[in-house]
């Protein structure tokens, strides 16, 4: 008899068919009537696969009892309430470290985007401007200006590196102070006033909702850029829009939003922002990578054995 699980959203194609061949797996995402599809499988599912943001919590974790394994594809488990998961004793894990060097990649490239404003220089070419308006204004270095890593965890690490190769310092802040060789600031104000560019890579979750606010916004000041990597909610979305709006901040580069899909359409007129479609770790490498992940905590768990990634 295979386990059965639930995929709660549709997600990499290469991993949903190697679980529909080892497990028996029921689409929570194509049910109409989602709550009869939950009591339907009440006695019987043992795991959720999620994909997506849907959140997950003690609601319908009760509406599983028989549910001992969350398996998330993705390293951020922030749709997820652990702490129901803990009280509930069901196992929860993640997708790290596969993704920290693509994920990296991408921060560079925001970075690079921005502050050289790359993407708008394409358009400008493509629409015909260079021969008929002349060259392209110019931009802002990335050699000599400062990167301040807001969470130096294994992704911000991957990160600093490729920004140290393009000529840049490192400064960070953390909950906890590291032992690493980059100056460390106390608080995300502090970061922002002895950076350039501020990169997000915090967790997301209620602990740094609107962690980036106008406070660290003004710090960073009309010189300043911001990148988020991380999740929407840690920056103030509508704080940043009006000071991208009014030119408070010199520019920031967005791959990760509020409410995903949904990128407010004020962003789209605006030229000092780029915006990315939450292609972090979206590469056919590093999303089959992550769903090797995922299928392999699952066939640990249901062959007895500790899974290899556990959150809690
Ligand atoms: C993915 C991510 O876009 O790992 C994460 O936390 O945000 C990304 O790698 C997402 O998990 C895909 O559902």
């Amino acid at each position: 008899m295979k386990p059965d699980i639930i995929l709660t959203g549709k997600g990499h194609a290469g991993t949903q068919a190697t679980l529909d061949a080892e497990f028996s797996t029921h689409r929570l995402f194509e049910a109409q009537d989602k709550d009869r599809f939950l009591q339907e499988l009440a006695r019987k599912a043992r795991a959720l696969a999620t994909f997506g943001h849907m959140p997950v919590n003690g609601a319908l974790m009760d509406k599983l009892p028989k549910l001992e394994l969350i398996a998330n594809f993705g390293v951020g488990v922030d749709a997820i309430n652990l702490d129901d998961a803990k009280a509930r004793k069901i196992i929860v894990t993640n997708t790290p470290d596969v993704l920290n060097e693509c994920v990296a990649d991408t921060a560079i490239a925001l970075v690079l985007s921005t502050l050289r404003k790359l993407p708008q220089s394409e358009a400008y070419t493509r629409a015909g401007n260079w021969a008929a308006k002349g060259p392209y204004p110019l931009a802002t270095s990335l050699g000599g200006k400062t990167l301040g890593i807001l969470g130096l965890g294994r992704i911000g690490e991957a990160i600093a590196k490729r920004a140290m190769a393009c000529g840049m310092k490192i400064r960070y802040h953390n909950r906890n102070k590291k032992n690493v060789a980059y100056p460390y600031d106390p608080d995300p104000v502090a970061l922002a006033k002895n950076c350039n560019v501020l990169m997000v890579v915090t967790p997301g979750g209620a602990e740094t909702s609107k962690l980036v606010n106008a406070k660290v916004l003004d710090a960073l000041g009309p010189q300043g850029y911001v990148c988020n990597i991380a999740r929407g909610s840690v920056i103030d979305e509508p704080v940043l829009l009006r000071y991208l709006q009014e030119k408070k901040i010199a520019g920031a580069g967005l791959d990760v939003f509020v409410d995903e899909p949904r990128v407010p359409p004020e962003f789209f007129t605006l030229d000092n922002v780029v915006l990315f479609p939450h292609v972090g770790s979206a590469t056919v490498e590093t999303r089959k990578a992550m769903g090797d992940c995922q299928i392999e905590n699952l066939r640990l768990h249901f062959a007895g054995k500790p899974v290899k990634t556990r959150v809690v």
